[in-house]
This record gives C-alpha cells, sequence and structure tokens, in this order.
C-alpha cells in the first residue's frame, strides 16, 4: 500500500489597522483549535526574534533610521526567511495562525509618499498564500476610543487612515480569500466569527496544494 499523503495545515491570516485586537484573537483562536485537537501553532510578522527581525524592532522603536525602500524590503526578506519553516508545519498537517503577513508590508509602505501598490507588492509574490485572510474592520473614531497609540513608528491616527486605505484597496483583489470581521464588536463575538471562518478554511485546505500569493 501506498503512502497516504497527511492532510496539510491552513494558514490562516488575520490582519487589520493597529488596536483593532489581531493579537488577542490571533491567541484565542490558537487555543480553541488546540482545545478541538487540532495542530495549530502562532506565528507573527515582523517575528523580531532574527537577525533580520532585529533590524525591524530598532526601526520600530526609532532606535535606528532605515531608508524606505530598504525597510520594506527587510519587511519581506523576514517574511521569506521563514517561508521554508512555514511550508514544513504545513505540510506536517499543521495550521498556522499568523498575526500580519504580507498585506500589512503593502499596506504600511504604500501609507508612505511615492510607494505605489503595485511595487510594494513585488517583493512578496509567490509567498505561502493565505487559505483565509480575516480583516479586522474597526473604525477610526473605535480605535480612538480604546485608548492612546503606542510610541512605535506609524502608531498616528493620521498614518493610520491611509494603512486603512490601503487595506481597502488590497481587499478589492478576488484571488485572496478575505473575510471581514466587524472588529468593534465584543472579544467574544470577533472570536466566534473567527472560528467559524478559521474551521471552515481548515476543512476546504486539507484536500488543496498551497498557493502562490500574488501570482
Ligand atoms: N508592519 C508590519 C510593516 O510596516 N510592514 C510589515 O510587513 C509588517 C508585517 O510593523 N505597525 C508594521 C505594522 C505595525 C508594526 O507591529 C508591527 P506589531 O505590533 O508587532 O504587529
Ligand atoms: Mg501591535
Amino acid at each position: 500500500p501506498g503512502v497516504m499523503a497527511c492532510k496539510r495545515g491552513a494558514l490562516i491570516v488575520l490582519e487589520g489597522v493597529d488596536k483593532a485586537g489581531k493579537t488577542t484573537q490571533c491567541n484565542k483562536l490558537v487555543q480553541a483549535l488546540q482545545q478541538s485537537g487540532r495542530p495549530v501553532e502562532m506565528m507573527r510578522f515582523p517575528d523580531r526574534t532574527t537577525t533580520i527581525g532585529k533590524l525591524i524592532s530598532a526601526y520600530l522603536e526609532k532606535k535606528s533610521d532605515l531608508e524606505d525602500h530598504t525597510v520594506h524590503l527587510l519587511f519581506s526578506a523576514n517574511r521569506w526567511e521563514l517561508v521554508p519553516l512555514m511550508k514544513k508545519k504545513l505540510e506536517q498537517g499543521t495550521t498556522l495562525v499568523v498575526d500580519r503577513y504580507a498585506f500589512s508590508g503593502v499596506a504600511f509602505t504604500s501609507a508612505k509618499p511615492g510607494f505605489c501598490l503595485d511595487w510594494c507588492k513585488q517583493p512578496d509574490v509567490g509567498l505561502p498564500k493565505p487559505d483565509l485572510v480575516m480583516f479586522l474592520q474597526l473604525s477610526p473614531a473605535e480605535a480612538a476610543l480604546r485608548g492612546q497609540f503606542g510610541e512605535e513608528r506609524y502608531e498616528t491616527s493620521v498614518f493610520q487612515r491611509t494603512v486603512q486605505q490601503k487595506f481597502e484597496q488590497l481587499m478589492k483583489d478576488p484571488s485572496v480569500n478575505w473575510q471581514v470581521i466587524d472588529a468593534a464588536q465584543g472579544v467574544d463575538e470577533v472570536h466566534k466569527d473567527i472560528t467559524n471562518y478559521s474551521l471552515n478554511a481548515i476543512n476546504i485546505a486539507q484536500n488543496l496544494p498551497l498557493g502562490e500569493l500574488w501570482k
């Protein structure tokens, strides 16, 4: 008898502007999937633990300055350096829940003057394609109710409004499985929506090959 192909895990991404609740919801989703006996791991981008990630982290904390194109390419390189690990995990049947991905990469850089969406997408073309991208939608007014922004680069309401518009442009692309989640709901309601979409994506992905993003 031939060796049975192991069913692959799903690549699930949470996106949204700062303070939308991505990290909280990623943690809750991982916990719920674990409790239901499904193999799952969380990842986040930028992954600040690698050599490239440390350069990015210093930039975000304003401890260093980097030229805008350069930092964009570093964010992308930080994803590419983790691709072999991601593919291995997915092939082993582990679902990956990812806090930000290439969409944040494009939305944040293209919110800067002089950057078009298309240039920003190019370095991430061919990354593992998420089976599901959930966008946690929160209006600037609702975000303001959640308190002050932090001290890192990009954490101003003016910049975040532009980032939101860039995400909206990216969401028009039907080649990506976008689902918009109303992040103004309570934590448990948001979690319920996210879990339902995720279980569905896990079921569908297990019989499909992993795709290539924007290709
Ligand atoms: N960010 C994140 C980018 O500018 N480009 C990227 O490719 C990614 C993944 O870094 N403000 C920005 C968005 C956030 C910051 O914040 C990372 P956090 O809190 O570590 O998710
Ligand atoms: Mg954050």
